[in-house]
């Protein structure tokens, strides 16, 4: 596995699709797991990314590597479509006032691998918008990214609207993008992530723990 990874990525590093997706339906006829696979297409983007940073990649080519991701991410679910969790979505958007989707969409695409239902608001979302998504679909995870420097005091507008509403301390906040611990603090989200791998799981926990908080409730009840 750790060999088809590294090829993978490394394809996709080259923007080589043909070979990445030879490789991926060669993992999934495998039956190796579809999570690893497109994890592996993901470390791939990374790689363009950073290349892009040394100068050595054009926007155009991050801009594409997103976009073999992303047929990666269809290919894997297509091929072997993943248990869905049996929970309200999680809400997810780029903030108000930031059009930055790339590393949204690649989280998405890992979460929807997993089985997590995802409601996808896209990008410059009003604070409203992810209030209205949240009451609508009874979902307690809001999910937000922001790269830009205006999209901080959206992210803070957002959960202070929560607050007013009186659904802050029912709804769990995860932050990504370009963020860290001080942004959080700002914010005042529940957690902050830069790493795609990390949010899965992340949500994955709060929800387990969430479930387990009601059944609790209703044995007491
Ligand atoms: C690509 C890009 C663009 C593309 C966006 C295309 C698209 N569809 O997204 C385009 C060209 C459109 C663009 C436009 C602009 N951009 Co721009 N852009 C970038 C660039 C080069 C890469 C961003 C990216 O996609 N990274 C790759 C992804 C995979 O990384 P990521 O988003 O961080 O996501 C990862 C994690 O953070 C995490 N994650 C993300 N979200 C979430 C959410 C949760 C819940 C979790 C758990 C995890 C998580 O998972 C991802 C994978 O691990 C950055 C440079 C940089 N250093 O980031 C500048 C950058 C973000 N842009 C910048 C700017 C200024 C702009 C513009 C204002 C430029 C302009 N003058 O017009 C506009 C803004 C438009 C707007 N209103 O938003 C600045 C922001 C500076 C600032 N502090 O404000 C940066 C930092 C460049 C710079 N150094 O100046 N941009």
């Amino acid at each position: 596995m750790w060999r088809e990874k590294q090829l993978i990525a490394g394809a996709l590093a080259h923007l080589d699709e043909v070979t990445v997706f030879k490789l991926v339906r060669k993992g999934l006829a495998k039956g190796l797991d579809q999570f690893l696979l497109v994890e592996a297409a993901r470390d791939g983007v990374k790689l363009v990314s950073e290349k892009y940073h040394r100068g050595e990649y054009f926007l155009a080519d991050l801009i594409m590597s997103a976009e073999i991701f992303r047929e990666v991410i269809d290919l894997a679910i297509r091929f072997n479509p993943p248990k869905v969790i049996d929970c309200p979505p999680v809400i997810f958007g780029t903030v108000k006032e930031d059009i930055h989707d790339i590393g949204k969409n690649i989280v998405i695409g890992l979460m929807r691998c997993r089985g997590l239902q995802v409601l996808d608001l896209g990008v410059d979302v009003a604070e409203r918008d992810f209030l209205a998504a949240l009451k609508s679909t009874a979902s307690n995870i809001l999910c937000l990214t922001g790269l830009i420097t205006p999209a901080y005091d959206s992210m803070r507008r957002t959960i202070a609207l929560l607050e007013e509403e009186g659904m802050r301390d029912s709804t769990s906040i995860i932050i990504g993008g370009l963020v860290n611990e001080a942004i959080r603090e700002y914010v005042k989200a529940d957690y902050f992530s830069t790493d795609a791998s990390e949010g899965v799981p992340l949500c994955i926990k709060i929800i387990n723990k969430k479930t387990s908080l009601k059944k609790k409730k209703q044995v007491k009840g």
